[in-house]
């Protein structure tokens, strides 16, 4: 984990079985979380991951509570939003937030957020973990679902 405070998580999720739902705006960045992602599901052995894309941001609260109705024991949500001129962002940035959150909550499977919500490409590139990137939040939003259902 990154930024201030952020506990470092060591986890293992051998035997897990993990549903990766990605967004496919920003294809650069999308390949950065998705990479990230990736790699921390090798790192904590959890070998057993499907991966489903969606249109946009807002389509990854419906297929989430899919797959968490489908008996995966993690999931984890991957998009990129970024700030446009017109309230779009907003009612996006909300809507995906809120319908993750609900999903979680309701089917009692974690749901790891990695959706950057960023004003431009420079700060999603960032936290995108690519080369160069001085955050992974693709790999955090694995690492923090997989804890979390060790912890249920
Ligand atoms: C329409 C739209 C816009 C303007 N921007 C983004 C974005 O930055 N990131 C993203 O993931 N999706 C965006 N979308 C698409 C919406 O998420 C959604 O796919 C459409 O409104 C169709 O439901």
């Amino acid at each position: 984990m990154s930024g201030a405070g952020a506990p470092t998580v060591t986890v293992d999720g051998t035997g897990l079985r993990a549903a990766l739902v990605a967004a496919s705006w920003h294809t650069q960045i999308m390949d950065g979380l998705i990479g990230g992602a990736q790699r921390a599901f090798e790192r904590a052995n959890l070998t057993d991951v499907t991966t489903v894309r969606v249109p946009g941001s807002f389509e990854l609260p419906v297929v989430a509570a899919r797959a968490a109705e489908a008996g995966y024991d993690v999931v984890v949500a991957l998009g990129v939003v970024i700030r446009g001129g017109t309230p779009h962002f907003e009612f996006v940035c909300q809507g995906v937030t809120q319908g993750l959150t609900e999903v979680a909550i309701r089917t009692g499977v974690p749901v790891g957020f990695g959706v950057l919500t960023v004003d431009d490409e420079e700060q999603a590139i960032a936290r995108a973990g690519l080369p160069g990137s001085s955050e992974d939040k693709g790999a955090e939003a694995v690492e923090a679902a997989i804890a979390t259902a060790l912890a249920l």
